[in-house]
């Protein structure tokens, strides 16, 4: 399937948003309303946007994120005020101040939410698609990992039981250089990430992550791969990561020039600008209506979230559990319990008094 023109630009428009939406974020963030660290995909957003929107989103593909991956979560729908009110941590954000950043989740748009330790959502990600397979369902999905995610014991495991049981999964690594501040040089004695897959048995493609269609087509090609039942493969893309890990990270560790020479050379919204306008006559103009657009979104949901209230104490209860207890534990007891006023709490709690 080749793009339409207008699908084209909406990619344009979503590596735009994770741009401005980043960058907004790091206006709060050095004002001080957000909670936790602020992680940057500056440089990737081509990995996140363009293996993103190669998913069905009317088949109901599901993909996991990590935190590089916001654009990947707004491709599925996720909004911007959602995101800055995840990051500040309010009463009304996905998950009420529970959870910080991108870590959040929506099944029913498509994405469901990050476990932090490395290399975990891989298994995960497994078996979600063992369940499209027995349920014969028509879908894929697609777990994104770190070079340094590949280490894990978790990763090897997760990729191996589903390259067995032939699941219907799309592995992405994000090569952008570094685990932190490990250098991928340390990270593997392998000339490549997809020489992997040969022990696997599973296929392996590596593609330009800062060229946002060459992520698609590499991508689209292993969704359809899995939907036809042909089971996983093993993605790369060749990115760079132009910040450091978070944003208190000040990149010591990284030799002289080369953020500036990945900037000068390789932005991958710099680039796709270029190959629009050659290939696709998308004029000034047209840029200049998304950029306006992307800017109106991200001011709207920055004057939302600011104005949305801090979560209530009694929230850090609610949502963690499936169902409440039967019987209340021990911890239920004392300051903790008393967070729940007598009229909220369910009456299958019991009044278990210890
Ligand atoms: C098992 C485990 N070890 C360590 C960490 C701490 N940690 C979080 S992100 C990170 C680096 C991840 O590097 P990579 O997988 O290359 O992803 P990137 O940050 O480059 O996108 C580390 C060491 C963790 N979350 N989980
Ligand atoms: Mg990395």
């Amino acid at each position: 399937m080749t793009l339409t023109r207008e699908q084209k630009l909406e990619l344009y428009y979503y590596m735009r948003l994770t741009r401005s939406l980043e960058e907004r974020l790091v206006n709060l963030y050095r004002q001080t309303k957000v909670i936790g660290g602020l992680f940057r995909s500056l440089g990737q957003e081509a990995d996140a946007v363009g293996a993103a929107y190669a998913l069905d989103k009317s088949k109901g593909d599901i993909l996991s994120p990590l935190i590089r991956n916001l654009g990947s979560m707004l491709v599925r729908g996720a909004t911007p005020v959602e995101v800055i009110r995840q990051y500040m941590a309010k009463g009304d954000s996905p998950t009420k101040g529970k959870e910080l950043n991108i870590h959040f989740g929506n099944i029913e748009r498509g994405f469901i939410g990050q476990i932090s330790h490395l290399g975990d959502m891989v298994p995960v990600m497994a078996g979600v698609t063992l369940t499209f397979k027995m349920r014969r369902e028509d879908r894929v999905g697609l777990v994104y990992v770190g070079d340094g995610a590949t280490s894990t014991g978790a990763f090897h495991e997760g990729i191996n039981f589903a390259a067995v049981q032939r699941c219907p999964l799309v592995v992405v690594v994000e090569n952008n250089g570094y685990a932190y501040s490990t250098p991928t040089t340390r990270q593997t004695a392998a000339a490549a990430f997809i020489d992997k897959a040969i022990g696997y048995g599973i296929p392996g493609e590596r593609a330009d992550g800062n060229d946002v269609l060459a992520v698609y087509d590499v991508t689209k090609r292993a969704v359809d791969r899995a939907r036809r039942g042909e089971g996983v493969t093993l993605i790369e893309l060749m990115t760079y990561r132009r910040k450091g890990h978070a944003e208190h990270d000040n990149q010591s560790y990284v030799p002289p020039g080369e953020i500036e020479r990945w900037e000068r050379d390789n932005d991958p919204i710099t680039r796709y600008i270029d190959v629009l306008r050659n290939a696709e006559r998308v004029s000034a103009d047209e840029f200049a209506a998304i950029d306006a657009r992307v800017q109106q979104e991200v001011d709207e949901a920055t004057d939302l979230a600011e104005q949305s209230p801090m979560p209530e104490p009694q929230e850090a209860l609610r949502e963690v559990y499936a169902d409440p207890p039967e019987i209340a534990p021990l911890w239920f007891r004392g300051d903790v319990r008393s967070a729940v006023t007598e009229h909220e709490r369910p009456s299958s709690w019991g009044t278990y008094d210890g």
